[in-house]
């Protein structure tokens, strides 16, 4: 499978981390994106949008990290990646729609403001006022992750692709000096994410 990503790309780690997961056979495929490759015309003809990350797996091209994630979890399904019943997989999608829908455009601007590396690769324009309000809505989505974590070590109880979806965004704010503190169960549940070999080779790939 040849995996497209790019440097400090947080949606790409969350692909890279879910497909080391599920034990995929990688291709890793690099794109300078600094250098518009992945708007070249033979990365638009894989990814239409010009964003990182996608997967090509023979004839099937697929983007959205959370898609990807879930096609590798279906393909490998002895990495147990997703619940078993109907209802543990819709309890799945809804973190996976909490994520990209809420979390992560609140995550954007508070580590583009805050993380070291981000701003040496991405050059973002500075705004204040996107990092604040970022931090006003995590200060209502953390609490419910927190209460989410209670008496449990993952979201659904066994690992998921639930938890891999939240562990960049996560990680890069975390590494921008974010305190988690108020959230002890959230801070440990990172913790436990970041421990993970999977997320170490993901993060090895993708943010070194
Ligand atoms: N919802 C998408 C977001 C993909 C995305 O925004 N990727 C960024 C890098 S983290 C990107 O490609 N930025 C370059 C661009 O938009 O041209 C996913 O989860 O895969």
């Amino acid at each position: 499978m040849d995996f497209y990503f790019g440097g400090m790309s947080g949606n790409s780690t969350r692909a890279a981390f879910g497909l080391i997961e599920a034990g995929a056979p990688l291709t890793p495929r690099r794109l300078d994106t600094r250098a518009g490759e992945n708007k070249s015309a033979a990365y638009l003809a894989v990814n239409p949008m010009g964003k990182i990350p996608a997967l090509v797996d023979g004839a099937f091209k697929l983007w959205e990290s959370n898609a990807i994630n879930w096609y590798a979890a279906e393909k490998f399904p002895a990495a147990r990646l997703l619940p078993g019943s109907i209802e543990g997989r819709a309890r799945v999608q809804r973190w996976l729609f909490f994520q990209a829908q809420h979390v992560t455009p609140a995550c954007i601007p508070v580590f583009r403001a805050t993380n070291a590396r981000v701003q040496a690769f991405w050059n973002p324009a500075p705004d204040p006022k996107a990092a604040e309000n970022g931090r006003k809505e995590l200060a209502r989505y953390l609490p419910v992750l927190d209460d989410a974590l209670a008496g449990r070590e993952w979201l659904e109880g066994d690992f998921s692709l639930a938890d891999v979806a939240y562990a960049p965004h996560f990680a890069l704010i975390g590494e921008g000096g974010f305190d988690f503190s108020p959230y002890p169960r959230v801070r440990a549940w990172l913790d436990r994410l970041l421990a993970r070999p999977a997320w170490q080779k993901a993060a090895e790939m993708v943010l070194s």
